[in-house]
Formats: structure tokens, C-alpha cells, sequence
């Protein structure tokens, strides 16, 4: 009961309150009994409402009410997010937070809630504020470093890591500011740097904006510390937004940007820079007039661009292989990644992806020399505003070495002034990706010495298209822009006479009655060419399905039973698309169900079930999947276990899927005697390595201020100890240790599992142990099993980067404690002194 004699702490209300109100006492009673009985009741709605009374009417009840409290608000909310009920639940959690504004377990919960709907920016907010509050809180540390990637991207590491960069640009600033521009404005201003330059420069006036809340919040924090808080202004909008006098006083003179990605205008830069010079800057200079006028740095770009031949971007576009786990893949259609930049942009599909050529695996091929596809004077507003209308133009590549024709690389140099120039090209040794064009209408088109690529290029909605229209060879023009019957450019022609025939033959005549075609992933369509992967999971399927099938024959033999109950059952719960359901439905006598989502992925799978005599009702599509566990491993029906599940145990990025090893016990419970979940076993490999590469991305290196500047300490507040979607076999790095065991995970017995390791490591030569990257080998059963390192894998590798760098002699031992939190991995090391003692 509420301590009445208590001293009151506010005013009038709490005055009132201490004479005792016997009518309010019961009320808090009751209702506390309410909350109590519907949570046994399960009843977690009404049980929610008498807590909220009762926690207002007695706030003296929070500490001892708060366990259930809590437990209520996540029953309720889950069963509110169930049926979509997604503001309620909102406001259900800010009730909670009006009575418990500090309690991390309550703000963490919301942070997942606005995580998954999509607020990022929020969610990593309240991640922050829980670990503010606790920070040796696992889950918020976790939820937070998951969300950092998205919030401050890593490449802002890579940029100011970039000293050739900064200088570049900070020189370009500092003349402009120099030779009289003395308002300027820095539009995608990220921790505020140029900004900063400017005003260092002299400028009398700077003004920044930042349509990023995170990054806009970081930048005020930056300019605060570097003493600038007052002649920087900052504004959180994105430039488009902005006009004068409404946001800056009047017109600048400057505008600094450097607001392009690996493909020049993906960050909107044109439109920005129209806007820019209809509303925020002075009119360009106009000959020898003395007038102030605007002008922009950078000056202007050109684009570069050429062919490339490159099998691992092609495995991650297209299909490359007539058959995969032994289906013929000719029945499902055309199948391609949702990147091209023919197709009309939407939701699903993207112009360009991008990479590092030169850390590209197993290398690249140039074709064609690079060519001039576009330039830009961003100082030229007409030019500006007629990119879009610009007519098509098609340039001649001419061919100089033989290869495939699997994309389009693009690069560009951006002009910072006359003299100052940065390039993101292949050669140089930048921070810079390349934008790659993937090329999906002439799929394996060889080309050769002395052909003549013609490319087509135009600027719609502002953004750079290229297509591949057609190859002069021998006076005769290829049409490259219809599609190619995929079985025939399976097969490598060795003879070019042959090839050119069977290319013209099959172009004219293969026009497809429909253009239909279905997206997969780059990492699904990656996963698709993965034929080790499949061969690997037919074997094991095979043998699982034909010993179980030996024991039901065995078992049922007396009863003569129905023909269904002797079907197995195999469910596949990988995530995206996936044709294991229809390798295991091939054997007979399986019924397989399979958890593709999408309509025309799963008529890809019913086409291909046909073509190979897997009757329909033996491949159903697990649609109403629920979001938690429990439902995704319903078993079929009730009387009937499940002989084999398949669980999807690592994401493309190189990690653990979170609530693995939970689904994993799941499972177990669900399938009959004999049956299987696979993989049965996964244990975690790792390698101690010295890498500067690493570190450059992980975090704004050196004592050194930036440019002078004070940024490193705000934004390395968003540095995560998990680097993702590494090459290991491309990184830059020297190699410490052998290959270790770094983990064991048995998914078979779950019990087994223990969460802390200590392994012992011995440096194979002297360094610096700045990261440990990390992989996985996944056993399907005791002989067959598959290693996430492997070149052909759709998997990316992942490492633990040290806080730390730890030096270490040839010989020395190194302790590692390797922490397995959730799904989530961690690694402390040191050098064994014991062991280097002893030596
Ligand atoms: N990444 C390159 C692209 N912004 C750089 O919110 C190179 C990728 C990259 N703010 C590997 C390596 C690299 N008004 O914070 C961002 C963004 C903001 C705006 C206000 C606007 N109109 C805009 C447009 C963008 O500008 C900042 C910089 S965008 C630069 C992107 C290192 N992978």
C-alpha cells in the first residue's frame, strides 16, 4: 500500500493526496488485483490498463510492480503488433515510459518495435538512451551496433580516413574563400568538415545542412567542440527544402558539396544543384562584370566507363549454370538480379550496385578501354537542366581483349577547382567503390579484339543510364538488346564461327512471347550458381530421406497403411528463395514445404516441380508464416512429425542469424525419430591477421585531428566491433595466426552449447593483431559439410575488429576469450604471459 505519512515532493497534488483518500486506496487495491488476475488470465490488454492506473494513482508501487509491468507491456505489444495494431502499441510504450522513463529494458523493447517498422533514426535512439542508462546491457549494445551501420554508413570512416580527400578539398575551399567568396553554404555537410574548412578559411558567413537527424546531431556536436558553435549554422533539412530568406538570410556565394556516391548522381546531386542555383546561391559569374556571383565546388565531373569481364559479378546477376542440385533449370524462366538500369526503377530494383575492382575475387577483365560516357559543369545551370532532356547518345567502345560481357564499370573525376581534382577510378588507391552496371541482355556474349561495343548513354530523372545496344564485328551489327534463349548461352561455343551464328540465330529467333522475367537477390542469385551448396544438400538429403524411408517400410509394413502416411516431410525455413524443398520433393515419397514468399518466385518453383514429376500436392508454400518461431515450425499436422528441417543458419553478411540456436531446440521437438535438422553442426573459424584496411573502416584512425579538426571521438562513437560483408580472400592484411577453432555450435543438442570460450592462438610471425575475421563451417551431417570461405559461396565473411591492436611476437600465445551472446559474437585478446614467461 502507498506509504501515506510519506513527505510529500510537488505542490497542491500531492498535498492533497497525503490526508488519505480511503475511496482512492481501494481503487489501487482492486485494480492491482485486476492486473494481477488478467495476467494469469493471459488477458495482457485489460491487465495493461489497471497497471497504468495503478502505477498513476501510486507511484509508490513501481519498484515492486515493475517486473509484471514490464511483462505485461511486451505481451500486449506482441499481440498488438500481431494484428497490426502498430499506433496503439506505440502509445502503449510511451504510457510505460511516462511511468519508467529510465528503464532500459522498456526503451530497448520499443527501440525493436521501431526497429522493425522501419523508424531507424528512433530505434537507434532509444538503443542509445538504454545503454546510456546501463551500458553492460548485451541486448541494447547488440540492437545499437546493428543499427549503426545504418544510421552513420561506413564509408564516412573510409572519407575521412582519406587525407589526399580532405586536402584536395580543403585547398579548393580555403582559394575560393580566398579570392572573395565569403558566404558559403555546405550542402550535405555529414560531421560538418567542410563546413569547418570554410570558416577556417576566413568565410565570414557559413551556413551547413544534413537531411540525416543522426548525422546532423553529430555534426552540431563537432562544430560545438571545435569552438565553432556559433558561426557555423546548421540546419537538419535536406537542401531541397531550403530557400532565402527563410532558412539562410540571403544568397551565398559558395556552395561546397560533396554529396555523390560511387555513381556520381545517386545522391541527387543535379537536382540539389538546380535547386541550389534557382534559390541559395548568387548568379554565376558573367564575364568581366565585378557583381558577387555563386559558383560551386566541385566545378564539375566526368564520367568514365567501360567493360569489364568478371565472374564474380556475373554469378551474383544472372544464372549460370544450365542445372543446379541436378534440376534442369530451363523450365523456370529467366531469373536476374534487381539491378539494371533498363528496368523502371521502383522499390525492388536499383541502377547500379558497387565494388572495389580491384578487390573484386578472382580479379576483373577490362574489354574495352575506359571512355568518356559524360561531363558536367556544375557551375552551368542551363547544362544542369538539360541533362534529362539530353538526347541519347551512343558512344563506340572498340574492343581490346577477348572476354565476357558481364558489366559496365563507372567512375568518375570530380573537379574540386582548375587544379584540384579527386578520382574514384579502379587504379587509384582511395576510399572509392566503382558503380557497376551489370549487363542482363546479352547474357554471355563473348566479345573480342577488334569488335566495336556500341553503348548507350542518357541522363533520365538525372541519373546516369547506360545500356549495351549492340557489337560491330566484321561489318555486321549484333543486336544486344533482346533476350537470349538461356540454354543456348549456357553452352561455351569453342568455335567463334559457330558462336557468331548460333548468337544471330538464337537472337532472331528466341524473342520470347513474354518479357516476363523473375528478381532474385544478388545474394540469392549467388546462392543459385552455389553448385556445391546444392550438391552438398542432395547428398545429405538423399541419405536422410532413404534411411528414414527403410524405417517407416520396416514399421509399417505390417499395418499396410495409407499411402500419405508414409510420406516424409521436409521443411525448408530459409530465408529468400531457395530450391531445397524441391531437391528433397524429387527423391518421392516427400512432401516438402518451402518458405518462398513471393508469388513469382514460388511459380518458379511450381513450374520447375512440374518439368521434374514432383507432383503438386508434394510442394506447399509455408504462407502464413507468423513472425515468431513458434509458428514458422508448425509441423504439418498434428499426428505427423517432420523427417527433415533445413534452417538457414548464416546470413550473406558473414553472421550468425539472430535466434538461431532458439529456432534450433525448436526444431528438435518437431521431428520424428531418425529425422533431421540441418546443419547438424557449425564451428566458427577465425585467423588472427594484421589489417590497416580494417581499421580504415572501422574508424577514424591516428591521434592526428582531421583537417585540424576535432571529429574522430564523435563519430567513432558509432564504431561497431563486427565488421560485415568482408572478403577475407581479397583483404589487404598480413596473417598472424593459423586457421582456429573459434567455436562449436551443436545445433543437435543445444544443451551442449556453452557461451564463453577461451582458445589459445600462437602468432605464426610478429605484428599487429588489429582483427580476427571469421567464418563458418556448416555441417550438414558427419561427412558432409560446407565452409562459408569457400570462392564460389554466396557468403561474406565477417571479423571482429580489437579495440585495441595487440602486438605480438612469432611464437607468442595469444588468449582469446570468444564471447556467443544471442547470436552475436565477441573477442577480447591478449598475449599469454605465462606462456611467453616461460619461454
Ligand atoms: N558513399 C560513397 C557516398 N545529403 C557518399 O545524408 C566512398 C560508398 C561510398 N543533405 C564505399 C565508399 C564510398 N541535402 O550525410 C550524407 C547525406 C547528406 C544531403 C542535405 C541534400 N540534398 C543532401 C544529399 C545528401 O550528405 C551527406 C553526404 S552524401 C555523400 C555520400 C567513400 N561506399
Amino acid at each position: 500500500m502507498p506509504n501515506t505519512n510519506a513527505k510529500p515532493k510537488h505542490g497542491r497534488r500531492a498535498r492533497r493526496r497525503r490526508r488519505g483518500d480511503p475511496g482512492r486506496e481501494q481503487l489501487v487495491s482492486s485494480s492491482l488485483e485486476s492486473a494481477q488476475q488478467c495476467l494469469l488470465n493471459q488477458d495482457y490488454g485489460t491487465a495493461f490498463v489497471h497497471y497504468l492506473l495503478v502505477l498513476h494513482l501510486a507511484p509508490v508501487f513501481k519498484d515492486f510492480a515493475r517486473d509484471s509491468f514490464r511483462f505485461t507491456l511486451f505481451k500486449w505489444a506482441e499481440e498488438l503488433d500481431s494484428v497490426g495494431r502498430i499506433q496503439e502499441l506505440f502509445d502503449c510504450y510511451e504510457q510505460a515510459l511516462e511511468i519508467f522513463p529510465a528503464d532500459e529494458v522498456i526503451l530497448n523493447s520499443m527501440g525493436e518495435h521501431l526497429f522493425r517498422m522501419g523508424f531507424r533514426d528512433e530505434a537507434a535512439g532509444h538503443f542509445h538512451k538504454a545503454l546510456k542508462i546501463k551500458p553492460d546491457y548485451p541486448e541494447a549494445r547488440e540492437n545499437f551496433y546493428r543499427v549503426a551501420n545504418w544510421l552513420v554508413e561506413r564509408w564516412h570512416f573510409l572519407m575521412l580516413n582519406d587525407r589526399g580527400r580532405n586536402q584536395k578539398y580543403q585547398q579548393a575551399i580555403q582559394k575560393a574563400v580566398q579570392s572573395g567568396c565569403s558566404t558559403v553554404l555546405d550542402i550535405g555537410t555529414g560531421t560538418g568538415i567542410l563546413g569547418m574548412c570554410a570558416k577556417k578559411a576566413g568565410a565570414a558567413e557559413v551556413y551547413a545542412c544534413e537531411l540525416s537527424k543522426t548525422m546532423y546531431e553529430l555534426a552540431c556536436e563537432v562544430v560545438a567542440e571545435n569552438g565553432m558553435e556559433g558561426s557555423i549554422q546548421i540546419l537538419h533539412k535536406k537542401s531541397l527544402e531550403m530557400g532565402a530568406p527563410a532558412d539562410i538570410p540571403h544568397r551565398v556565394s559558395l556552395v561546397v558539396t560533396e554529396t555523390v556516391d560511387a555513381g556520381l548522381f545517386g545522391e541527387g546531386i543535379i537536382e540539389s544543384l538546380i535547386h541550389a542555383w534557382n534559390h541559395l546561391l548568387l548568379p554565376p559569374k558573367r564575364s568581366e562584370e565585378d557583381l558577387p556571383s555563386g559558383r560551386v565546388i566541385p566545378a564539375g565531373a566526368t564520367v568514365f566507363c567501360m567493360a569489364v569481364e568478371s565472374l564474380e559479378i556475373r554469378r551474383h546477376h544472372r544464372l549460370c549454370a544450365a542445372e543446379v542440385g541436378g534440376l534442369k533449370m530451363a523450365a523456370a524462366g529467366e531469373l536476374r538480379s534487381p539491378v539494371s538500369c533498363s528496368l523502371e526503377p521502383d522499390d525492388s530494383t536499383e541502377p547500379y550496385t558497387t565494388e572495389r575492382l580491384s578487390r573484386l575475387p578472382g580479379g576483373y577483365r577490362a574489354l574495352t578501354e575506359p571512355f568518356t560516357a559524360l561531363s558536367i559543369d556544375f557551375n552551368n545551370v542551363q547544362e544542369l537542366e538539360g541533362l534529362s532532356s539530353r538526347e541519347v547518345q551512343v558512344m563506340r567502345l572498340p574492343v581490346t581483349q577477348q572476354g565476357e560481357l558481364d558489366a559496365l564499370a563507372v567512375w568518375f573525376q570530380l573537379h574540386l577547382d582548375q587544379e584540384n581534382s579527386l578520382s574514384t577510378g579502379p587504379q587509384e588507391d582511395t576510399c572509392w567503390e566503382q558503380a557497376i552496371y551489370p549487363v542482363h541482355s546479352a547474357p554471355g556474349f563473348v566479345l573480342k579484339p577488334g569488335d566495336e561495343l556500341l553503348v548507350e548513354v542518357s541522363c533520365h530523372d538525372a541519373y546516369l543510364r547506360l545500356g549495351c545496344v549492340a557489337v560491330l564485328r566484321d561489318g555486321r551489327k549484333l543486336h544486344l538488346d533482346q533476350r537470349v534463349d538461356p540454354q543456348s548461352s549456357m553452352k561455351p561455343e569453342p568455335n567463334p564461327e559457330v558462336e557468331l551464328c548460333s548468337a544471330l540465330a538464337t537472337l532472331q529467333t528466341s524473342q520470347r512471347e513474354s518479357e516476363d522475367f523473375c528478381l532474385l537477390e544478388c545474394s540469392e542469385m549467388a546462392l543459385l550458381n552455389y553448385q556445391d551448396y546444392h550438391q552438398s544438400f542432395s547428398l545429405a538429403l538423399t541419405k536422410l530421406i532413404s534411411e528414414m524411408k527403410l524405417r517407416t517400410q520396416n514399421l509399417s509394413s505390417a499395418a499396410s497403411a495409407a499411402a500419405d502416411a508414409s510420406l516424409l516431410y521436409v521443411l525448408d525455413v530459409s530465408e529468400g528463395f531457395s530450391l531445397l524443398p524441391l531437391i528433397a520433393a524429387r527423391q518421392g515419397g516427400v512432401k516438402a514445404y518451402s518458405s518462398v514468399e513471393k508469388t513469382k518466385q514460388q511459380n518458379v518453383l511450381r513450374r520447375l516441380a512440374v518439368t521434374h514429376g514432383v507432383p503438386e500436392k508434394h510442394l506447399e508454400f509455408w504462407l502464413n508464416r507468423a513472425e515468431d518461431e513458434q509458428g514458422v515450425l508448425q509441423r504439418p499436422s498434428t499426428e505427423k512429425l517432420w523427417s527433415a528441417i533445413i534452417l538457414d543458419c548464416v546470413e550473406t553478411c558473414g553472421l550468425i542469424r539472430q535466434k538461431l540456436m532458439e529456432k534450433a531446440s525448436l526444431a528438435r521437438f518437431l521431428l520424428e525419430e531418425g529425422g533431421r535438422i540441418f546443419p547438424e553442426k557449425i564451428v566458427i573459424l577465425g585467423m588472427l591477421v594484421e589489417s590497416d584496411t580494417l581499421l580504415m573502416e572501422s574508424a577514424v584512425q591516428g591521434r592526428d585531428p582531421t583537417l585540424g579538426f576535432n571529429i574522430a571521438p564523435f563519430i567513432n562513437q558509432f564504431t561497431v566491433p563486427v565488421h560485415v560483408f568482408l572478403d577475407f580472400s581479397t583483404l589487404d592484411c598480413r596473417h598472424l595466426s593459423e586457421v582456429l577453432e573459434l567455436f562449436v555450435l551443436d545445433l543437435m543438442d543445444t544443451n551442449a552449447n556453452y557461451t564463453e570460450r577461451e582458445v589459445k592462438a600462437q602468432a605464426t610471425s610478429g605484428g599487429r593483431v588489429t582483427a580476427i575475421p571469421f567464418w563458418y563451417q556448416i555441417h550438414l551431417d558427419w561427412d558432409i559439410s560446407l565452409n562459408t570461405l569457400s570462392r564460389t559461396s554466396h557468403w561474406k565473411q565477417a571479423a571482429v575488429v580489437l579495440q585495441e591492436p595487440l602486438e605480438v611476437q612469432a611464437g607468442d600465445w595469444i588468449r582469446l576469450a570468444v564471447k556467443l551472446h544471442k547470436s552475436t559474437i565477441s573477442i577480447s585478446a591478449q598475449v599469454d604471459m605465462a606462456t611467453v614467461q616461460m619461454e
